[in-house]
């Protein structure tokens, strides 16, 4: 079982108590399955070369937020689910100020990753507990929390609410 991979981490800093082996205990392991995310750019825990690749299980370890808003994509009160921005920011051990975000058709955005302290921006798996296939704009949609955080409705907001992500570039 994969668990929780940061709290077994933890767990393994605390029994060693070395602060010098965290780096190497917190390393992201290895996917098992499709990779559906790779994070590149300035990160500081790749699993694979360079990046870090994440498949489904991955994703969903780093834990399920909902955002439950509507949007200009979908009708009505939505339900989405996914691991917040800042959750995969930090398992890859991203460094830098924003991340280019790339959909699978190119499509690309840049987000300052303030938006991810600000505000809870997760990277949406699933509508109304379905997962999202590509055909309904996954498998990973970036959706801000419109209904409690009106100011976020506005184009640049909306420009950055890529669908179809496939890649990010922490830069
Ligand atoms: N993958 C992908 N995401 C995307 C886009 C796109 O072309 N491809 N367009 C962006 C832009 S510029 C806006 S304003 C919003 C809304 O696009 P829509 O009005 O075509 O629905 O989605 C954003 N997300
Ligand atoms: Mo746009």
């Amino acid at each position: 079982m994969r668990g929780s991979l940061v709290s077994k981490c933890r767990v393994l800093i605390a029994v060693v108590g070395f602060a010098l082996l965290s780096p190497l205990a917190c390393a992201l392991e290895v996917p098992e399955g499709p990779v559906i995310l790779v994070v590149s750019g300035k990160i500081g825990l790749p699993n694979v070369g360079n990046e870090a690749h994440f498949d489904k299980a991955m994703l969903e370890a780093l834990g399920q937020h909902e955002t439950i808003t509507r949007t200009p994509w979908y009708d009505g009160m939505t339900r989405f689910s996914g691991p917040l921005g800042r959750a995969i920011l930090e398992a890859a051990g991203a460094e830098g100020e924003s991340i280019r975000v790339v959909a699978l058709n190119e499509y690309a955005a840049t987000i300052p990753v303030s938006d991810f302290e600000n505000y809870d921006v997760i990277f949406a798996m699933q509508a109304n507990g379905k997962a999202l296939r590509v055909r309904d704009q996954g498998p990973l949609f970036v959706i801000y929390p419109f209904d409690t955080h009106p100011e976020l409705l506005n184009e640049e907001i909306f420009s950055r609410s890529v669908w179809q992500v496939a890649r990010i570039v922490v830069e």
